[in-house]
Formats: C-alpha cells, structure tokens, sequence
C-alpha cells in the first residue's frame, strides 16, 4: 500500500517532497516489525494536504442501509423510556436480569432495531472534507458476555457507516464468555457477515490480552479498537484513518458520544469536541478542557484535530506497524485498566502523537459499575504500579502514596523497561512539561496547604464530590485528618482538592465542588491579606453565619466571621 502511495504522490513544492519521499522510501524499504526512523515530525493533520492523491483510489460509495421503520423505538437515536411499574411480572423479570447482567438496561436495547439510525453528530464543517490517505482497515472488538443485541448493534453499525474498501475486517474476540449464545449462535450469526471473523479466547484473557489476540490475526494497516457496546456515527472512519495514513506513528480517538445507560438515547455530548483527555497522578483518566496555546495551534477551527495527551482507552486506531513498534500493550496488565495510560504515555515519549479527531463521532455506553464478577481493585492497582514503575519516573512516588506503597508483588517488569531503553523514549518530566503542563501538581502548583478554619469559631471547611458537580460546602468541627477538610489554594487563583475546585454558583451564590476547568471565573478565589476568602467574580467573601454554621457570600469587611486560616500546610 505504501508502495501505491508513493507512486501516486502529486509532488508539491521542492522542498517537501524531497521530505515527503525520504519518508515514504523509507517506510516501503523498513523489515518486519521494526519501525523506521521517522524524522518528518508527526503530523498535527491541521494541514488539509491536497498534494497527495491517496493510497487507495478513492471510492465514496457507502453500503446500502437496510431499511428502518420510522416509528421503531429508539429513531434517529431518540431515547426509550420504560416505566418498570408497569411491565408485567415476566417482563419486569427480563429488565431487571437485564441490568442485573450487563450494568445497563438490556431491556431496552432489546427494542431498538439492530440498524438503527442515528443523527448526523457533526460540526457542519466535517461534511465538507474529502479524506484521501485511506489504508484499510481491521476494528478488533473484545467483549466478555456482552449483551447479544448491544453487540450485534455495535457490528452492524461499524459495517453500516464504513465505506467497504476501508473496511478490510472486523475481529471480534471473544474473552471466554460464558453465555452460550456467545458461542455457537454467535459464530452462525456472523458467518452470515463475509468480513466478521470470531476468535474464542480458551481462558479469560482481560481486556488488554485480548486485544493483543485481535491484533495478531489482524491483516489491516490501521486497527482500530473498540469496545462491544458502541454505535459508529456518519462519517466516523476516515476522519481517523486518514491521520494514520498522513503519518504511520499518529494514533486517533474519535469523540466518545454519550449512549445513555438507561434509555438508550445517543447523546451528542456537544462538549466532548471541546475536551481531551488528561489525567491525576493518582493514575485517574479525566477529561479536560482543550488549553488555550491548543486552540491558538488550531486557528480556533473546532473540526481540526486536537492534541490530547491521553485517550480513554477503549475507542483508537493505531497502525498495526507502529503498535507492534511500541511493543502494544503490557502484557501483564490483568483483566481491566491502565492499558490506556501506558499507551498514551508511551506514544507521547516515543516519538509519536495522540490527537482526538473532532469529525469522528462513535457513541459508547458508560456504565455505572462493571459487571465483572472478580474486584477491580485487586488487578487495577497492580496493573497501575506496573505503569508507574516502567513510565513515571519519580513521579510513581505520587501514586504510591496514595497506595500507601502497599506495593505487594506486581510481577516482573524488566521486558518493558527494557522496551522504554531501546525505544529511547523521553523521560515523564519531559512529557509533563511539553504534553501536558495543565496537569496539577501539588507541591508545584500550590500556596497553601491543610484545612481552612474559622477565626471566629475553630470551625472548619469541609466538601465532598463523589462524582456529582455542584454539591456545596459545609462546615464541621475540625478533624485535622485531610480527608475532605484538606484543602490546597493554587497559584491559578483556585481552592482545590485533587480535580475538584471551589466553584461560585451565580444563581444563588453558593460555594460548590466541581470538576476544575482552570479557566477562573466562577472557579477563582483570592485569600486576601485580611485572610479572607474572596470571589474576585462578584468581590464577596466567603462568610460564616450566626449559627456557626451555614456559610453565605457577603460584601467583603474585615471582621473574624470573614477570615479564615490555613492550618498544618504540607503537600500531600
Ligand atoms: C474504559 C475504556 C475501555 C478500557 C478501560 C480501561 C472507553 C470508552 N472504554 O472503560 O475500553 O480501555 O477503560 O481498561 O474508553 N472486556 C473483555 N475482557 C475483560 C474485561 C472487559 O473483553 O476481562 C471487554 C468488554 O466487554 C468491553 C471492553 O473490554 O467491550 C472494555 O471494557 P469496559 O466496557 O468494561 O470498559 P470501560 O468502558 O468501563
Ligand atoms: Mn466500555
């Protein structure tokens, strides 16, 4: 394939194709398995580059949609709400299995036909790009016991809305699931589908090993992994793959659409093309905001590729070339987790790039808990030392203590440090400073340390988050064990723990815990000289009221009610 791009190339000036053609030479004469040495810097895919003709001759045809009744549940994406009360005892005996096996509402994709047609999620400007670097392209899925009709759904989507001569394969890995209509059924359903193979894994395998089985039966020059419970919108392969084609060591996400975990509704999340992916170093995914120096790097233009420093894990392509040159996965990462990290980390230090292709759209349930029936704790905690230990430096000293370096037996890892060694890859300083210079980090980022006590009562500030923005703080006698009174003031003018920022509800003027965006405004907080704590926003400070307890915003004086001191102040 490269071979026929290099032969179709359209030279454009001198310069660049003298560039360009070194690159590709070098690519057609690399052997197996060893990547060449690539010195074009990857590419940011901000240049739509109209020099190259394409791999592959460019046939837009898309495959013929099945006809899908307009009145049929779940149309264009629409949600399906069920009322449980009202189901007879049979059916309600379904639904609850249902969520019971799968952690979301199986009854509910049940309904819903296995085409089912969704909303076009773009940005009007995706439409109009004509994609022409296309190498083709395996999608692997792995799942264990999966619900039958989500993952038929997930199949039938990517085959729908991939363009055939794109579409070289879909792998589908079975980790030894237990229900039997994962076994024969499943095989007999798709060997109706010419380009669906199925692997039956002979032991469970986790995700990462199983992933690692799709890959080597995989024939494309693109894989594209993602998870058994997903829909493919309009248009989500070739905004993707022609970054791959561009420049083999780029590897892309698409933009994580919201299926709601109860109705089933496709929910553009119109924010996700805003964020990428970042990360605690308590070894948490987040998302975050795309940073202004970003948005400058993209011309402000919403459709262009955003770098992102790391990827939630379960929707990417990377070529299969370069995957094998990063030495895939740890393959001593059990079952779940940290397989994403260890990727993006990777990727950033060895040379390549990470970027979130905001045309490509793919939907994904997120679910409240895992259905796993062993503990997720046990195997991600030693999958996350085996990260810390190969990638993060000194940094690793951050998650250990969290872990209270309880750091039990996590196997051996000499085979991966040895691939960072021969790779030559960066150093995780390196990585923070240039990829990702918004994460927080403590002891650089901070002022003050400890919890915040009353002057006028040794009362303290208290708050708490589990996963729901917009909780407010309280107060309660001081305990002095961190915990939720541990708070950190920041050089970026906010009052924070961990992700979490004090955040100034407009509306009634509360003081609420929210997921940090680092942009100021409601999230800014002044300590003042009188040791007030003031909302620069509204000029108000924070105040204890007369009961000693309730906590309101009022015009800032100089009185005890209104101070505040940080006590015990060490970094965590
Ligand atoms: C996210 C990723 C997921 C993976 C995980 C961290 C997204 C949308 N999802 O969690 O892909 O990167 O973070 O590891 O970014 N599976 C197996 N064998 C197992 C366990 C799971 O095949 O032992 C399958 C499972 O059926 C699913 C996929 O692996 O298709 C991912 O598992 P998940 O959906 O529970 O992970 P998720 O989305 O919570
Ligand atoms: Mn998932």
């Amino acid at each position: 394939l490269y071979l026929v791009f290099f032969v179709m190339y359209v030279p454009g000036d001198n310069e660049r194709r003298q560039k360009d053609s070194r690159y590709i030479l070098r690519i057609s004469e690399a052997e197996e398995n060893v990547l060449p040495v690539i010195d074009k810097p990857s590419d940011d895919g901000d240049k739509n580059d109209k020099t190259f003709v394409g791999m592959a001759k460019v046939d837009t045809e898309m495959p013929e949609l099945p006809f899908v009744d307009p009145d049929s549940p779940g149309y264009m994406g629409k949600g399906v709400e069920v009322v449980p009360e009202q189901l007879s005892p049979a059916e309600k005996k379904l639904y609850d299995e249902g969520w019971k096996n799968n952690a979301f509402n199986e009854y509910v994709s049940d309904m819903l036909p296995l085409h089912r047609r969704l909303e076009d999620p773009r940005d009007k400007a995706c439409g109009d790009i004509v994609y022409k670097n296309l190498p083709d392209v395996s999608v692997i899925i792995c799942f264990t016991d999966e619900s039958w009709s989500v993952l038929l759904r997930s199949v039938h989507s990517v085959i729908d809305q991939s363009p055939p001569h794109i579409l070289r394969e879909i792998i589908l890995v079975d980790d030894f699931s237990e229900k039997d209509r994962l076994k024969r059924p499943l095989d007999d359903y798709m060997s109706t589908l010419p380009k669906v193979k199925v692997i039956h894994a002979k032991e469970r395998l986790g995700l990462i090993r199983a992933r690692i089985l799709g890959t080597e039966a995989a024939k494309g020059t693109v894989l594209f992994f993602l998870d058994s419970h997903i829909e493919c919108a309009k248009g989500w392969l070739e905004p993707v793959v022609d970054l791959i084609g561009k420049n083999e060591t780029t590897v892309v996400t698409p933009v994580i659409d919201i299926i709601d975990d109860t109705t089933f509704a496709f929910k553009y999340a119109a924010g996700k093309d805003t964020q990428v992916g970042g990360f605690t170093l308590a070894l948490g995914f987040n998302w975050h905001v795309i940073p202004e120096h970003e948005l400058a790097r993209r011309n402000y233009q919403m459709h262009t590729p955003a770098r992102s420093p790391t990827m939630a894990g379960g929707l990417f392509a990377i070529s299969k070339k370069y995957f094998d040159y990063l030495g895939r996965y740890d393959e001593g990462f059990d079952i779940w987790g940290a397989e994403n990290l260890e990727l993006s980390f990777k990727v950033w230090m060895c040379g390549g790039t990470l970027l979130s292709a905001p045309c490509s759209h793919v939907g994904h349930i997120f679910r409240k808990r895992a259905p796993y029936k062993s503990k997720p704790g046990q195997w991600f905690q030693r999958n996350n030392i085996r990260l810390a230990e190969v990638w993060l430096d000194d940094y690793k000293n951050y998650y250990y203590e969290k872990i209270n370096y309880d750091l039990g037996d996590f196997g051996d890892i000499s085979s991966r440090k040895a691939l960072r060694e021969r790779l030559n890859c960066k150093s995780f300083e390196w990585y923070i400073d240039n990829i990702y210079p918004e994460i927080f980090i403590p002891h650089r980022d901070g002022i003050a340390y400890g919890e915040i006590r009353n002057k006028a009562v040794p009362t303290c500030l208290e708050g708490t988050h589990h996963g729901q923005n917009g909780v407010p703080i309280t107060t309660y006698s001081c305990h002095g064990k961190r915990g939720n009174q541990y708070w950190i003031l920041t050089k970026n003018d906010e009052v924070r723990r961990e992700e979490i920022c004090w955040d100034h509800n407009p509306v009634n003027g509360q003081v609420t815990m929210y997921e940090c965006h680092s942009h100021k405004g409601n999230q800014q907080w002044k300590y003042t000289e009188f040791d007030q704590l003031m909302h620069p926003g509204t000029n108000y400070c924070l105040e204890l009221m007369e009961d000693n307890r309730k906590l309101e915003m009022h015009p800032c004086q100089v009185k005890e009610r209104q101070q505040w001191v940080w006590f015990r102040g060490t970094p965590p």
